[in-house]
């Protein structure tokens, strides 16, 4: 399968994300027009809003990264907002997309709609074969949704619309806010600001030995626009870094990274989450695609970016990867 992207017209939902500027980014490289749609034009949590967009713009394409999305601590506070959310999010766009015969839809969810104790690397194939992690369920909940309603529009309509699983994700235009980020972003900045105050120790949450994938956003924006060309399939797709690290092996690379040798202590009545999730990205691997970058190079390019940008947080909780 090759879909060519001459030409096409591809709106990229939820692009002042993290995940949808990087596609951004990598789809300005392709010979094809890219559509966005702001905040301030466009609530997609409106059903008739979006209907009315798509039967004016009609794109041929969509990447969807579009969702409300946050850390640890934001999914476990606010799990109305990130079930709701994201369920009308993702049914507007795909039954507005149907309506405007949007033939060619790329999904992403997240490595989060696995089981909390999957087998290891965890295949596609794990998918709704055990409880998920009490913190992020209704994230999950929301994007197995997603996942389905493709493969749903699929079976029914015929149409090419197809999912992929990203890993935790950083880079530029990540949240840096403590209370709604992950961990990556809110470990360098905490680092960073134990740096600058001269401060002895940086606090983590939970225990530091969960062990997370990383990827950075723009191998994510390469894999998506691969996927987008290159794979036709009723089956999400995989995509990781391949490696993976415990949370405190994640803060020394980030101490590492800030130049500041701080000592860790531990926040354990926060949670820790899902013990482990590395992904098995061995089905995109031999569609063709294999290109993550070091963690450490990642981190360091992630760092540049925010400082060059004032070093300040980009928001709580987004309404956008
Ligand atoms: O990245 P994170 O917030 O989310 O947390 P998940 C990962 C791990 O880092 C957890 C620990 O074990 C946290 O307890 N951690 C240590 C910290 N210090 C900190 C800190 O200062 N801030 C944060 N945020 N964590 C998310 C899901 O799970 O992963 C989402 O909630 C989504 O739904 C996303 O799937 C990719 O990796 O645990």
């Amino acid at each position: 399968m090759s879909y060519d992207l001459t030409g096409k017209r591809i709106w990229v939902a939820g692009h002042r994300g993290m995940v949808g500027s990087a596609v951004v980014r990598r789809l300005a490289e392709e010979p094809c027009e890219v559509l966005t749609a702001g905040r301030d034009t466009l609530d997609l949590t409106d059903q008739a809003a979006v209907r009315d967009w798509m039967q004016k713009i009609r794109p041929d394409a969509i990447v969807m990264a579009a969702a409300r999305v946050g850390g640890i601590k934001a999914n476990n506070d606010f799990p109305v907002d990130f079930l709701l959310q994201n369920l009308l999010i993702e049914t507007n766009i795909a039954q507005a997309a149907h309506e405007a015969d949007v033939n060619r839809f790329l999904f992403l969810g997240s490595s989060c709609i696995y089981p909390k104790m999957a087998p290891q690397p965890i295949p596609e194939s794990s998918l709704l074969t055990g409880p998920l992690e009490p913190t992020n369920e209704w994230y999950a909940i929301a994007k197995i949704a997603g996942i389905k309603l493709c493969q749903a529009y699929r079976k029914q309509y015929g149409r090419d619309w197809i999912s992929a699983m990203p890993t935790n994700l950083y880079g530029p235009g990540d949240n840096y806010d403590l209370e709604s980020s992950h961990v990556l972003p809110a470990l360098l900045r905490k680092v960073h600001e134990a740096k600058v105050a001269g401060a002895p120790s940086v606090e983590l949450w939970g225990t530091g030995t969960p062990l997370r994938e990383f990827l950075h956003c723009d191998d994510l924006a390469d894999a998506l626009v691969f996927l987008l060309k290159e794979y036709s399939g009723y089956d999400h797709v995989n995509v990781g870094s391949g490696s993976e690290v415990t949370i405190r092996e994640l803060a020394e690379v980030i101490a590492r990274v800030v130049g500041y040798d701080a000592s860790l202590t531990f926040d354990t009545t926060k949670p820790d989450g899902t013990p482990r999730k590395l992904m098995d990205s061995s089905r995109l691997h031999a569609l063709g695609w294999n290109r993550a970058r070091p963690l450490v190079d990642g981190i360091a390019h992630a760092y540049a970016h925010w400082l060059e940008h004032g070093g300040r947080e980009t928001g709580p909780m987004r309404a956008a990867r």
